[in-house]
């Protein structure tokens, strides 16, 4: 009897572990499918995670679930008072999957107030530490003298050298947005107008959740590598990110520093995708206060709030 017992013990735990590595090869990686942007969010099939602040692949999707309440920015940031914002910085999810011709992400904010509110920045480095360090570090600033929603988000934000990002995305206000290479030369835009670039797709399902679609020859294509997201928010303002300021005012949030001038070093970020709300806190909080507008060295670096996302061949 108890030769049995040990016997069947051994044959589950056997079947336990087998499964485990089956699953942790198969699952571990996004082998995607097509996603329609189309104002309907319904095609992402995956299920989120249960716990705050972590990940898991679902259905094809890289599905990462962000807490709730943490869009305090560097610690203790407020919204503008106007009612259009809300809390619509909180992120609350976002998603990765592909196909043979798109990349296709799913970002979701809390509900804004208006539909215009919401900014969302998206650092991509494509080539992790293999990749050319001391460079693009500053994700798509843009020129202070000559301030162009086109040229960047004027986030004052930058990432660790090893993490330097090959692509800087801003999907915004529900449908707009733009790709910019690794030396902040823009690649594609779409603004609703005749002159959007080609396959780069953008749209609302119920003005929260927004899907993405980007294809390969802007983005690169991802399929067999790892790639790692820098996913972070705010609020749009003329086409970039508004300027956080030390005390609140109708248009600006407070808890920042100055007056809510364009390219004040502290990170117009709310909210990062990051595995534990003290960490994004203290990564947001990492930029030097007493320095001149728009000095890069600054800047607050991201160096761990990132999600790494693996690819099936
Ligand atoms: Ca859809
Ligand atoms: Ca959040
Ligand atoms: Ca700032
Ligand atoms: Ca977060």
């Amino acid at each position: 009897m108890k030769k049995i017992v040990i016997g069947l013990t051994t044959f589950c735990l056997l079947i336990t572990l087998s499964n485990y590595v089956y699953s942790a090869d198969k699952e571990n990686k996004v082998k995607g499918h097509t996603i329609k942007v189309d104002k309907s969010a319904k095609d992402w099939v995956g299920t989120p995670p249960v716990k705050e602040n972590t990940w898991t692949i679902s259905k094809g999707e890289y599905i990462f679930r962000d807490a709730k309440k943490d869009d305090v920015g560097a610690g203790k940031y407020e919204y503008p008072t106007n009612e259009a914002f809300g809390r619509c910085a909180d992120l609350r999810e976002f998603r990765v999957t592909c196909d043979d011709k798109n990349l296709y992400m799913l970002i979701r904010f809390n509900a804004p107030n208006e539909w215009w509110a919401p900014f969302c920045i998206i650092g991509i480095d494509r080539d992790g530490a293999y990749g050319k360090t001391g460079r693009y570090q500053v994700l798509a600033q843009g020129d202070l003298d000559y301030i162009n929603p086109d040229e960047g988000v004027y986030a004052e934000l930058k990432v660790a050298p090893e993490l330097s990002c090959g692509r800087v995305i801003a999907i915004y206000s529900c449908f707009r947005g733009r790709v910019w290479d690794a030396k902040g030369t823009l690649l594609a835009r779409k603004r609703g107008e005749d002159n959007d670039t080609k396959g780069f797709l953008i749209d609302d399902d119920n003005v929260s959740t927004i899907e993405v679609a980007i294809p390969y020859k802007i983005i690169g294509d991802p399929r067999g590598r790892v790639w790692r997201f820098i996913v972070a928010t705010g609020l749009e303002d003329g086409g970039h990110i508004r300027e956080m300021a030390k005390e609140t005012s109708e248009w600006h949030g407070g808890g920042g520093i100055g007056g809510g001038e364009e390219g004040e070093a502290d990170p117009d970020v709310y909210d990062l995708a990051c595995k534990s709300s003290e960490l994004q806190t203290e990564e947001l909080s990492s930029y030097k206060k007493h320095s001149p507008k728009g000095d890069p060295d600054a800047f607050a670096t991201i160096e761990k709030s990132y999600l790494t996302v693996r690819f099936a061949k």
